[in-house]
């Protein structure tokens, strides 16, 4: 069950560690224990590595770009650093924002948990491991890619390893809110659901109250586990006394849950978002997706943002006249969509269940329901969140691929059925026209295609072609992009110039325009990212369909898609 912190006071332990890469594994047995002198007493671990004295690292960060002799390391790096106890709570829990990719949590020599998956949180009850001064904690970071990993060995994007997002230490009573969900509906009233899960022997009475409109309802437990009681309450206002969430106007409400010994706060919004035909409503009323897709890098950073780095993606975002993000391939800092709240952009989030992944191995299918989980209990507060996307690009002919991805997309409305459920589905070339052919359509609520018509097959519009069924389920065009390196300047028709990029996206934007069942896109991309797989002279270890390159400069096809958005 997911620890809530977001509005908890908390300790950082962010700062400088201590990295050791350690790529034969040589010192996996043993060299984690504090003792005084564990090197020299030990004949099996010779004292080639120091607890105390590693490569400093910066942590949040990536290893490979504060190290760059490690820049295309894959393997295991043990992370480390000490701190003493600091506060007077019952119970400590050690949490995690994102450690890429499996991550050996060590305390004080006491192994406490082991956790795969790179993008999203986790955290550990340190109460009875943690003494007052001086604990060490030792972390084994291991990037290395795997077969039966989510995602697989292929990506399109830079395999960046470390502890990528903040570590902190939260300290609650005996009995405490550990997690809050608040759903919403919008009918001729707005009615807030309200679940709180209670960690510790007494729950007691706990009830939840929204300030901003005077409203409170008691919490009553419907379910426990003996360690974790679930309550569940209602707050039903009139539609008139509420102002709706939605891009326009994206108004936040605090709801407070309120345990005897604990409250914490959520900050959400009302709005409902459903689909109608081939329309996304949102409030009941049909959008138009102008959105933008992106990846969670920044240069120098690996995925490690800065809020600095949050502020630059808002501008860019508002500056090209969106009103969506497609938070590309996996889930991206949770700051992204707290931030999506505050300027009324919607959100598709993401597993990076993408290209080959081996959905036949049933511990796969444990870590896909995981990183699932994991996820929406994250943001499923956050009402900019319109759409769970379970999968891009996955192979369509896959036997077992159309009998798992039906049951996670089953899997995600079970946890929240108040978001859509999406992924990047197939469609081919029929003797009709383009057509959606994937068997996993009609488990979703929006399909989302990646076409690149004029780059990869095709010339820039042949989309037009799509078998338009204004009644079928909404289209999203979740890719479409060209290539262009950055200052490289020629004729509209020279792949990697400038000038082929924007023309790309006039015939492109104009095509998807065409169609009625489309309802928008997120063309591919915002910005240049690392690519192991793009060595090209114009690439040189990018992906370059950016409308800016990685320092953030302007290619002339931003301002094509920034005109067909605000002055369409
Ligand atoms: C795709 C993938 C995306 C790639 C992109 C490309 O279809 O979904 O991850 O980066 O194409 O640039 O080829």
């Amino acid at each position: 069950m997911y620890l809530h912190t977001e509005s908890r006071e908390t300790t950082t332990l962010d700062g400088t560690w201590q990295a050791i890469p350690d790529p034969y594994r040589s010192f996996q047995d043993g060299w984690f224990d504090d003792r005084d002198v564990p090197l020299l007493e030990d004949p099996h671990a010779p004292a080639d590595y120091d607890v105390d004295d590693g490569f400093p690292v910066e942590v949040p960060g990536c290893v490979g770009e504060q190290l760059p002799e490690f820049e295309y390391y894959e393997g295991m790096v043990w992370h480390t650093r000490r701190f003493d106890r600091e506060d007077n709570g019952n119970r400590l829990f050690l949490r995690f924002g994102a450690v890429n990719y499996e991550a050996d949590v060590w305390l004080n020599g006491e192994h406490l948990l082991t956790h795969e998956g790179g993008y999203t949180p986790f955290s550990v009850e340190i109460t009875d491991a943690v003494s007052r001064e001086d604990n060490l904690l030792v972390v084994g970071v291991d990037n290395e890619r795997r077969e039966d990993g989510i995602p697989g060995m292929q990506t399109d994007w830079f395999n960046f390893g470390g502890i990528s997002r903040s570590v902190d230490l939260l300290a609650t009573p005996e009995t405490f809110v550990r997690n809050v969900n608040v759903e919403t509906s919008v009918d001729e009233t707005v009615t807030a659901s309200i679940t709180a899960w209670i960690d510790g022997p007494e729950p007691g009475d706990v009830h939840a109250t929204i300030p901003g409109l005077g409203a409170e309802a008691p919490l009553e437990p419907d379910d426990s586990d003996g360690a974790v009681t679930r309550l569940t309450g209602e707050i039903t206002l009139d539609r008139d006394d509420v102002e709706l969430w939605h891009p326009d106007g994206p108004r936040l409400y605090d709801v407070c849950v309120e345990s005897e010994s604990d409250a914490v706060e959520v900050r959400t919004g009302f709005r409902a978002v459903d689909v109608e035909g081939s329309d996304i409503l949102v409030n009941g009323e049909s959008i138009e997706i102008r959105g933008i897709s992106m990846h969670e890098e920044a240069a120098g950073r690996g995925r490690a943002l800065t809020p600095g780095d949050i502020d630059q993606r808002f501008e860019w975002v508002a500056e090209l006249g969106c009103n969506f993000v497609r938070l590309a391939h996996y889930p991206h800092t949770a700051a992204m969509a707290r931030r999506a709240d505050e300027e009324g952009i919607l959100l598709w989030e993401e597993v990076p269940a993408y290209w080959d992944i081996d959905f036949g191995d049933k511990d796969v299918q444990a870590l896909y329901r995981q990183q699932l989980r994991e996820l929406i209990q994250r943001d499923w507060n956050r009402p900019s969140v319109a759409l769970w996307s379970i999968a891009n690009e996955t192979d369509p002919e896959g036997e077992v691929r159309n009998r798992v991805l039906p049951e996670m997309a089953s899997f995600a409305r079970e946890l929240d059925d108040t978001r859509l459920v999406t992924a990047a589905c197939w469609f081919d070339e029929t003797d009709d026209g383009l057509a959606l052919l994937d068997p996993l359509v009609e488990h979703l609520d929006v399909v989302g295609i990646n076409e690149y018509y004029g780059w990869y097959v095709g010339d820039a519009g042949d989309v037009r072609s799509f078998v338009d069924d204004p009644t079928g389920p909404p289209v999203i065009v979740s890719e479409t992009g060209a290539g262009a390196k950055w200052g490289n300047h020629g004729d509209e028709d020279d792949r990697w110039t400038e000038e082929f990029q924007a023309a790309y996206y006039r015939e492109s934007l104009e095509a998807i325009e065409s169609v009625e069942q489309i309802v928008g896109t997120t063309p591919w991309i915002l910005f240049d990212f690392k690519s192991p797989r793009r060595m090209n002279p114009h690439q040189r270890g990018y992906n370059r369909k950016g409308l800016l390159d990685e320092h953030g400069r302007k290619k002339r096809a931003f301002s094509v898609l920034r005109d067909h958005y605000c002055d369409p």
